[in-house]
């Protein structure tokens, strides 16, 4: 690995203020492809807060330097140092304004990340530290200034020209350019700054907030998308109206604008005032986006209006308080989406999610607490960690104060740090003000990586009546953190007594909140090993553990199968039952794997058929009765053991799918017939949950393979008036054993839709995860596709990433040909766009989750990356992942 004495560790335990502040920033931007011309103008004051006498250190990337002055005097070359990634200059008086012009190259800008191109427009992308690649300035989140930005172009190319905040002037200029100049008086971070031209067309609406301001909602995008827009739009009238109800957050600019982009590194960037998405975060039409893809939307928009409060009005102090924004703004646009939508599946698909992806970043070598303490490249740790269990602490914290004190909490913390870059301590602080909770223990959260695991055993002693719960924590060691303290972990639980009813809960040991005689009482976990004794329980109790998932820990019980029938049946907790089935479902799967593993025939366990059966039955709805049919996910199955059985773990699902589907067919048909839908697309709750249900219970059917099903998933991909049953079809067909039919319905489908981007983003998606062993070639000729590209992070997830993050059986192919054709594509992305390369490598990180041969191969690959010349990015996950 080549040496990097430029790519230093950088420690929380560093942090100091910075050295100047900046109160006013102005910026002309001079727009060409290849070289555009960046004027700044920065009033700088000298931070009392730092001694005197400090230079002026100002970050810069990838800048030609065309000219530099301090007070209108041009500053003379030994009074300053440039280099790669800074210009330092001395002997500067306590206020001065400092001025310099920049060329900078937005066209070569592969990296996606500063000033670029997505097709014919201009876009920004300034989070983490992109900002540093259009001029030089202090690029870190605790200088806030107001932004005033004049964008001059081709009046032809780009008549539409996009800044931050309000229009305060436009006009007309030589050779047939023009100019708009926008003015936004937030003060604000570097980050959140954006830029945007292009000839792009607007969808308008207005919203009035609560105080009665109205508010002009734009949604920017090219011309062919205008059909695409109203999903979002609405969605971001429900968020702005929920931040209001909710938090009592009111909008603050009189204009919001999104800007659709076909080449972006995630899902969107909440610039204040303009947002700029991902098109696949904006952009959906019934016959063009899936169900998924319109919650996604929801909660996307909603999530980047969110950052306006907890992000932009109130920032980080600096990247290690990342999750301070992220895990809080995820936290609310997941209540948000709750709210909209089916809130018992919201925290199922959320809970999957981080239970599967989350917990596997923890076990593995990138590892790290909610508030990491040094990084190298702060765009690694955009993860899962940072939003989603930040989210989970949040939602933790947000449970123990309950919904009106956590109100007056959010309110404190909005007022005390409006316009403030602050840290996890303040926003805990507040918590703790209003409700005189002690969250020191608490704070272990924040600091401690790795999933905490809970062994709880059980003992009912029939004479005192009294029922002895005993929970053991520990959390496993990580790549950094050798030692781990117990955390306070809120437990919630509940009895069942033998019909299935809540017992009444009087706790005489142990620390728990709720009154005594509640049926569901919050343990307080603090020690590493402690029993809570119940009194007044007349028989042995099913005990209904971390209900609602009230805390992000890896739970195990000896649970007998009776006892997850009878939790699946009567649990109160919604999020309980559906676990119990799901355990249910792992335990009869992983006993199919270990005889696959000897060398037997595998056969699903006649309980798991007949509570599927039950399940069939009952008058769940169909939202639910979806999720809880559904076998857990490989990835998730994974998960459960030390040395993953890739092989073993995909044929015993498949063979438990079809076993199910045979014994089961004639209640699956039933309630295939039960559930059909009628009029128009609708994305709503109800809806969602049938068309969820219908294709879960054709898909069990198509592992028949029968002729006859086979032609009516063939009628639902022909007909289907909406993209997710025409995917779900075409996911079927593909995914099944009739080639031929796979064959015929990807190229009608490839006709139908080559033109639509998004759209054969899926194309592309359904053949990478095909389980026939064809699919690794199949993936490297979809790289010759014509509508497929390297350079457009969309299209590398939906192939690449979907090939080797979804399609394990084949990923993990014996003979390793899948490892080096990822590490391969890594390496030739690594100089167009780290970023993703980093992010893409993933699967090759996780090594120490297989068997010795799988290990060996995929450290030759890690390896062999690491004898290139590497960006930051992929240098440090590579040399935290190397053995
Ligand atoms: N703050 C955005 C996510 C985001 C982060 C980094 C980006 O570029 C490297 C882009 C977007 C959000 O949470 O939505
Ligand atoms: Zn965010």
């Amino acid at each position: 690995m080549s040496h990097h004495e430029n790519n230093p560790v950088i420690y929380l335990k560093d942090y100091l203020p910075p050295a100047f502040l900046a109160d006013k920033v102005e910026l002309t931007f001079d727009l060409y492809p290849n070289q555009t011309r960046v004027k700044s103008a920065i009033y700088f004051t000298r931070n009392e807060k730092r001694e005197s006498g400090l230079p002026l250190e100002l970050h810069g990337a990838d800048l030609k330097l065309i000219s530099l002055s301090l007070d209108g005097q041009s500053v003379s070359d030994d009074r300053y140092v440039l280099s790669d990634d800074q210009l330092v200059i001395t002997e500067v008086p306590d206020r001065f304004l400092f001025e310099a012009e920049v060329e900078i190259d937005p066209a070569n800008n592969t990296s996606l990340e500063g000033l670029y191109r997505s097709n014919t427009m201009f876009c920004t992308q300034c989070e983490a530290e992109g900002f540093r690649k259009i001029t030089y300035y202090p690029d870190r989140p605790d200088v806030m200034s107001s932004f005033t930005t004049t964008v001059i172009a081709d009046k032809t190319e780009y008549p539409v020209l996009l800044s931050n905040g309000n229009p305060v002037d436009k006009g007309e200029l030589d050779n047939n350019r023009h100019f708009v100049t926008w003015q936004d008086p937030f003060h604000k971070p570097a980050y959140l700054f954006a830029l945007v031209a292009g000839d792009l067309k607007l969808v308008k609406d207005s919203f009035t907030t609560m105080s009665g301001r109205e508010v002009a909602l734009e949604i920017w995008v090219e011309p062919e998308n205008l059909s695409k827009c109203d999903h979002a739009m609405l969605s971001l009238k429900n968020a702005m109206k929920w931040d209001e109800e909710v938090y009592g957050r009111e909008y603050d600019l009189d204009i919001y604008m999104i800007v659709a982009v076909n080449d972006f590194n995630m899902g969107a960037m909440e610039n204040k005032g303009l947002n700029i998405f991902n098109s696949s975060c904006v952009l959906a039409r019934a016959d063009t986006a899936t169900d998924m893809a319109f919650q996604r939307i929801e909660g996307v928009v909603a999530h980047e209006y969110f950052h306006n409060w907890s992000g932009n009005r109130v920032t980080c102090r600096d990247w290690f308080q990342l999750s301070l924004k992220e895990g809080f703004t995820v936290y609310r646009d997941q209540c948000f989406s709750a709210d909209m939508n089916d809130a018992a599946v919201k925290r199922i698909e959320d809970v999957s999610m981080l239970r599967t992806a989350q917990f596997a970043e923890d076990a593995g070598p990138t590892a790290h607490p909610v508030r990491p303490d040094h990084f190298i490249e702060i765009s690694n740790f955009y993860t899962l960690t940072i939003y989603e269990k930040g989210s989970e602490v949040v939602r933790m914290i947000a449970n123990l104060l309950g919904p009106d004190l956590f109100r007056k909490g959010s309110d404190l913390y909005f007022e005390r740090h409006d316009g403030q870059a602050v840290t996890v301590e303040d926003f805990v602080a507040a918590m703790s003000e209003v409700s005189g909770i002690d969250f020191e223990q608490f704070m272990r959260w924040y600091s401690q990586a790795g999933t905490p695991q809970l062994d709880v055993s059980d003992h009912y002693d029939a004479e005192t009546k009294q029922y002895h719960l005993t929970i053991r924590q520990m959390t496993p060691v990580t790549k950094d953190q050798q030692d781990k303290l117990p955390l306070h972990i809120p437990v919630k639980t509940g009895l069942l007594n033998t019909d299935g009813q809540d017992i009444p809960l009087i706790l005489v040991q142990g620390e728990a909140s709720g009154q005594q005689g509640d049926t569901d009482r919050v343990l307080h976990l603090r020690e590493a090993e402690q029993t809570f004794i119940f009194d007044q329980i007349p028989d042995a109790p099913v005990p209904s553990l971390l209900r609602g998932f009230s805390a992000p820990v890896k739970l195990s019980f000896p649970y007998s199968q009776q006892q997850l029938l009878h939790l699946m049946r009567h649990d109160s907790d919604g999020f309980n039952r559906w676990d119990a089935g799901q355990r249910l479902a792992v335990d009869a799967l992983q006993t199919m794997v270990s005889e696959f593993e000897s060398g037997r025939v595998p056969e699903l366990d006649s309980g798991l058929v007949e509570a599927w059966r039950n399940l069939l039955g009952s008058d769940l709805s169909p939202a639910i009765l979806a999720e809880m049919l559904s076998l857990p996910e490989e990835a998730y199955l994974g998960e459960q053991y030390d040395v993953i059985p890739v092989d073993g773990i995909h044929a015993c699902r498949r063979i438990a799918r079809k076993t199910l589907a045979q014994a089961l067919e004639s209640e699956l048909r039933t309630c295939l017939e039960t559930h059909q839908l009628s009029g128009p697309y609708k994305p709503d709750a109800d809806d969602i949950g049938k068309r969820r249900l219908n294709n879960t219970c054709l898909s069990y059917l198509m592992t028949l393979e029968t002729a006859e099903i086979t032609e009516r998933v063939w009628q639902q991909f022909n007909q289907a008036d909406n993209m997710t049953d025409q995917q779900a079809a075409l996911t079927m067909l593909v995914h099944s054993g009739q080639d031929e039919k796979a064959r015929e319905a990807l190229e009608q489908f490839e006709q139908q839709w080559q033109q639509d981007a998004l759209v054969m983003d899926m194309w592309f998606q359904v053949q990478a995860r095909r389980p026939q062993p064809d699919a690794l070639a199949r993936v490297k000729a979809l790289m010759s596709h014509p509508g497929f590209s390297l350079k457009n992070p969309n299209k590398v997830r939906s192939l690449v990433g979907a090939y080797c993050g979804q399609n394990r059986v084949n990923f993990h192919g014996l003979d390793g040909h899948s490892y080096r054709f990822l590490a391969d594509v890594v390496l030739e992305l690594d100089q167009m766009n780290p970023q993703i390369a980093s992010r893409l490598i993933t699967p090759l990180t996780r090594w120490q989750k297989f068997d010795a041969k799988r290990q060996q191969m995929m450290q030759t690959e890690l390896q062999r990356i690491a004898q290139a010349e590497l960006s930051n990015d992929l240098y440090e996950v590579i040399s935290k992942a190397l053995p």
